[in-house]
């Protein structure tokens, strides 16, 4: 973690900064070999700031169980747990067929490259993504780097509280004025350098459906779920803001179902071109119930992705504390 000068970041409008870097890019703002992206925008200050937030002595688990999607969402492995007897009273784990996005999950900057662009964020072409730790980009870059303050949206809690009819497992999105909206009627601010939470009330819709229920929406082109607009204005929002890092309790982050091919996807603008880690399946509701008990949107987060070198994604291994 280092310490930044928010005042020389450029805004939005003023990117990208690198000659010959895609419109809208952060390339090169931190670097040309730059692997954290917007968790730059984490910092020891912002850390001791986030440490004065926890005055309850609460920790909210913010990652689901291992396998809790049966199936797992868009066709992917689905994990297995074994005990391995190492004698009469010793045993071992085996998690077989363990994928990082079986459930919930921090998208890294492997994971998602620019479909016309084809470069990886801060450049990055394909064919520097490797197994092992001289990858272009890798979850190990962000093993001590995700800790720092958090805040929620309560989108969900913001649509139902107004009288709004919302549906979690539709299509259908939360734009930057409704964000802006929720947070005031939440009384509660986005400062810069921030871990943000946004609740959709995805996984308590889905836990909800029968296990048929379930079989039925997991394939890529019939899960339907709100989410944050793909917009450009939400984009900038984003930016803007300094968030560090995006989390949410939807499938995608943004809305679905969505056009691998349409690049205004969130997942082309957000992770390649800004270098913003996209956390989807988050479990919220617990924490999103605490604070609208206590009015306090802010917390202390701390995520500790999984070690591996030249990691795609990891379960965020998180928690909101308070
Ligand atoms: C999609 O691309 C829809 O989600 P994920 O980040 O899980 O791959």
């Amino acid at each position: 973690m280092k310490t930044i000068d928010f005042s020389k970041i450029p805004t939005f409008e003023q990117l990208p900064v690198k000659p010959g870097a895609p419109p809208e890019s952060a390339w090169g703002v931190f670097g040309d070999d730059d692997k954290l992206g917007c968790l730059n925008f984490l910092t020891p200050e912002g850390l001791v700031e986030a440490a004065g937030s926890v005055q309850a002595g609460k920790v909210f688990r913010l990652d689901a169980k291992v396998g809790f999607a049966k199936p797992p969402l868009f066709g992917r492995a689905a994990v297995s747990h074994r005990i391995v007897p190492l004698g009469p009273m010793a045993n071992d784990d085996l998690l077989d067929n363990y994928n990082t996005q079986e459930g919930s999950q921090w998208d890294g900057f492997a994971h998602v490259g620019h479909i016309r662009h084809e470069r990886f964020y801060n450049g990055v072409p394909a064919s520097a993504i490797q197994d092992g730790p001289s990858s272009g980009h890798s979850v190990h870059h962000w093993i001590d780097k995700f800790a720092g303050r958090g805040v929620l949206i309560d989108a969900y809690g913001f649509r139902k509280a107004h009288g709004r009819p919302v549906k979690p497992l539709e299509s259908g999105s939360y734009s930057a004025a409704e964000l802006d909206a929720a947070l005031q009627w939440q009384g509660a601010t986005l400062k810069p350098g921030s871990i943000l939470l946004v609740r959709t009330g995805w996984m308590e819709e889905y836990e909800k459906l029968t296990p048929e229920g379930k079989q039925a929406i997991a394939p890529f082109d019939k899960v339907k779920a709100m989410g944050i607009e793909r917009s450009t204005e939400i984009v900038a929002w984003l930016w803007n803001h300094r968030v560090a890092a995006i989390g949410t309790d939807c499938p995608a982050v943004e809305p679905l179902p969505f056009d691998l091919g349409d690049e205004r996807a969130l997942h082309y603008r957000l992770l390649p071109l800004l270098g913003l880690p996209l956390g989807e399946l988050f479990v919220l509701a617990p924490l999103a119930e605490d604070c609208a008990r206590d009015r306090r949107y802010e917390f202390l987060v701390v995520s500790v992705p999984i070690y591996v070198e030249g990691g795609i994604a990891t379960p965020p291994n998180a928690v909101a504390i308070k």
